[in-house]
């Protein structure tokens, strides 16, 4: 199939699963253009079947603020039209499902059709769609979509209870790639990586997010505050944004800095990731928490919230261990009692991968995409 794909090509997870989407439909052959206003952060540029076409957002003194929905729409009917596009893929449906609703209605007036599928992420729902600024577009544009999914039965249940939609939403999980999200397996080349982060002795606790209210990365701190109390450990954060300084500040405050490392932003956090105990995502809501799943393909267990999709990924006790939003205290005494009990974490570890590998692995879920699409192709014909 020729497949357009639009996304935040930000540093968030929308954005990772459709990148992550489009490098796997183009390794089973399919054409893939991602339509967007900067090439998506896990692209490089070089991989084979995938094209990338910049929405150019012109300003002018007039506008306060530039169309990108309308620029978007443009590109996408054009690309749609000169690579013969069999049907647009839009993540996070505000403004993306709009402007796909434009170009699919500019091409039928030329004549031509252009079904587009709409993946509803979490925000866009549970936060940004709710604003009474965006609520009656986006409720439009999703009754409008050829196809709908959502990346948990939460966002589904949420989706139609808060939006009171009544066509069908098909639950397409998130996925991680098993072979690309490993554990390290020589244990000698495992704690060379370590030791850049850790002395030998050390536990390893990671939190990799955007950094945004909802992550709380300020509990982050306070939890890992509480395990470096009692045992020796550092804690490795990756990503950047709104909260990290008040982390930071927070840190000093605590008189923890020198254990609490901000690496920012970091592209190929499947090298990182293997090297840690324990995944911190102690946050506000997550309607799949797709950085928890990648740490379970490389058998890191998480320590998070039973919130929204959460508990449909982590099995409490499992793979895992849940606690209520802000239990800093809970969530520390679970790190320290893994972190204690090597058994029951390797355990964890083990149930993690296999968690990934059966259930949410790229292979098993992309097919379910592709058949998703082909229904949306054919139903409209
Ligand atoms: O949570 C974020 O900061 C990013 C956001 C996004 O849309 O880019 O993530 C949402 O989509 C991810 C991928 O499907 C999910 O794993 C996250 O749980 C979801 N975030 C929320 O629901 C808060």
């Amino acid at each position: 199939m020729r497949i357009g794909i639009t996304c935040y090509p930000t540093y968030g997870g929308s954005g990772v699963v459709a990148t992550e989407l489009g490098i796997e439909l183009a390794a089973l052959g399919h054409q893939v253009h991602f339509i967007s206003y900067s090439q998506p952060f896990r692209l490089n540029g070089r991989e084979e079947g995938i094209f990338y076409h910049e929405v150019p957002v012109s300003s002018y003194p007039l506008f306060e603020f530039p169309p990108y929905d309308l620029a978007l729409a443009s590109r996408m009917a054009e690309v749609a039209e000169f690579n013969d596009l069999d049907l647009l893929h839009v993540h996070y449906a505000i403004p993306h499902s709009v402007s796909a609703l434009l170009a699919r209605q500019m091409l039928a007036s030329r004549g031509r059709r252009l079904p587009f599928v709409t993946t509803l992420h979490g925000t866009d729902i549970t936060l940004v769609g709710l604003d009474r600024c965006y609520l009656p577009i986006t409720r439009y544009s999703i009754e409008q979509s050829d196809g709908v999914t959502c990346i948990s039965n939460y966002l589904k249940e949420k989706t139609v209870e808060s939006f009171e939609i009544a066509r069908p939403i098909e639950v397409i999980t998130n996925f991680v790639n098993c072979d690309v999200y490993a554990p390290i397996k020589d244990q000698a080349v495992r704690a060379e990586g370590r030791k850049k982060l850790a002395a030998p002795d050390e536990a390893i606790l990671m939190h990799l997010s955007n950094f945004r209210p909802v992550k709380r990365v300020v509990d982050v701190v306070k939890i890992f505050a509480r395990v470096a109390r009692e045992m020796p450990a550092q804690l490795i954060l990756i990503g950047d944004g709104p909260d990290r300084s008040a982390a930071e500040w927070l840190a000093h405050d605590l008189g923890i800095q020198c254990r609490v490392h901000f690496l920012g932003k970091q592209e190929r956090v499947n090298e990182l990731l293997p090297l840690a105990d324990i995944l911190l995502m102690p946050s506000e809501l997550e309607s799949f928490g797709l950085v928890a799943l990648e740490a379970m393909a490389c058998k890191v267990p998480s320590i998070a919230t039973r919130v929204g999709g959460i508990p449909e990924l982590i099995d409490n006790g499992e793979t895992g261990l849940l606690y209520e939003v802000g239990d800093v205290d809970g969530m520390a005494e679970g790190a320290l009692s893994l972190l204690r009990d090597r058994e029951r974490l390797n355990a964890m570890r083990e149930a993690g991968r296999h968690t990934a590998q059966k259930r949410f692995c790229a292979s098993l879920v992309v097919p379910q995409y592709v058949r998703y699409y082909e229904k949306t192709v054919n139903s409209g014909q």
